[in-house]
């Protein structure tokens, strides 16, 4: 009985989901990328000197930059037999998960985003391994793309502000580029940052009270959780700009501004950093920022959380539902003691 695969739990079922809009997007990806003249026409509008993207000449689906390892994608979906319940695993549109984005460097209207990306010139890409490890160095994100095998997840996805999506992901696990790295005994944190271009990036340029770069850092033995995902694309392509393009983190079972975009370094050290929002709000946003239905934001409940393009609201659940994967990490609680000060 040779390769026996155990599939992990915490696989949602992709045959419960809406499999026709993700097929649908492929070909369609396909297509225009085949045929190159999406491609060729995003590359234009991010010469240097240009302004906005024209919202007219360029769509919110035709943000993927141009990359030679095009041809890694699509890969195999999820095993469609395991799935932690039916709730709520309907997978969102490509359309609205490209629509509907915050990502505040370039702007803070979550259906401007994608009509600001034009300018931001997201291939080719350096990723920044540093800190407490013994292998430092910088990565050409195509090697780490040819390196690990690409998976699909499928994740669900909760911001803080009460809206969620659920995503098929593409990508590695973030344990498998740290292995790599080789984290040095004594190391504790992870710290991930986001990139500095205000002359790409109008948010970054005008609303200077942000302490861009974007920041947001998690301990060591999350960043190692099987669930800790690097992603570098979405619905069988390469990352979407607005998305996060070329490369971001998603961490599932936490509010969604734990996961940055577009990163460009990831530092390991012994010392707990900062984080931007924490550092903006330190009484609205904690450090862990599990999600929690207990815990209550202190302008808005945490209770239920609307799908975004359904008009629907369901219950949230403790660690977005993926609560029985992450075992014992925060000591049987959700949001450890002192994350946020209400919570106690
Ligand atoms: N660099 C950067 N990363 C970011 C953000 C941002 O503003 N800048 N927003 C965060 C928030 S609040 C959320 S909800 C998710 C949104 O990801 P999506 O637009 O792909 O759904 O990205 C997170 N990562
Ligand atoms: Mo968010």
């Amino acid at each position: 009985m040779a390769n026996i695969h155990i599939h992990p739990g915490w696989r949602l079922k992709e045959s419960a989901t809406t499999p026709e809009s993700i097929y649908l997007n492929r070909r369609d990806f396909v297509r225009r990328v085949g045929g190159g003249t999406i491609v060729a026409a995003a590359a234009a509008a991010c010469q240097p000197g240009g302004g906005r993207a024209e919202a007219a000449s360029l769509g919110p689906l035709d943000n993927i930059p141009d990359t030679p390892t095009a041809d890694l994608y699509p890969v195999a979906a999820n095993d469609p037999r395991f799935t932690p319940g039916e709730r709520h695993s309907v997978v969102s549109t490509e359309e609205i998960v490209a629509t509907y984005n915050n990502f505040y460097e370039f702007g803070t209207d979550k259906d401007g985003v994608w009509r600001n990306v034009g300018p931001f010139e997201a291939r080719p890409w350096e990723i920044e391994v540093t800190g407490m490890v013994d292998k430092p160095g910088v990565y050409d994100l195509v090697e780490l793309e040819r390196a690990f095998p690409l998976e699909e997840r499928i994740y669900r996805h909760r911001c803080v502000e009460r809206w969620s999506v659920v995503v098929p992901w593409i990508g590695f696990p973030l344990a498998s580029l740290l292995a790599r790295a080789q984290p040095q005994n004594g190391a504790r944190y992870v710290n991930f940052v986001s990139f500095d271009r205000p002359d790409q990036a109008f948010g970054q340029r005008t609303q200077t009270w942000y302490r861009w770069p974007y920041y947001e850092g998690i301990r060591i033995d999350e960043a190692m959780h099987e669930l800790a995902f690097v992603v570098t694309g979405m619905y069988g392509h390469p990352l979407q700009k607005q998305n996060g393009a070329p490369v971001r983190i998603h961490l599932p079972w936490k509010y969604g501004y734990k996961s940055p975009k577009s990163i460009v370094r990831i530092e390991v050290s012994d010392e707990r950093p900062t984080t931007f929002w924490n550092d903006l709000a330190p009484a609205e946003y904690g450090f862990y920022s599990n999600v929690d239905p207990e815990v209550p934001h202190p302008r808005w409940s945490q209770a239920e959380e609307e799908i975004v393009g359904t008009g629907k609201r369901i219950p949230t659940l403790p660690f977005n539902g993926y609560g029985e994967w992450i075992g014992d990490l925060y000591g049987g609680r959700v949001t450890p003691a002192g994350d946020v000060p209400h919570a106690g």
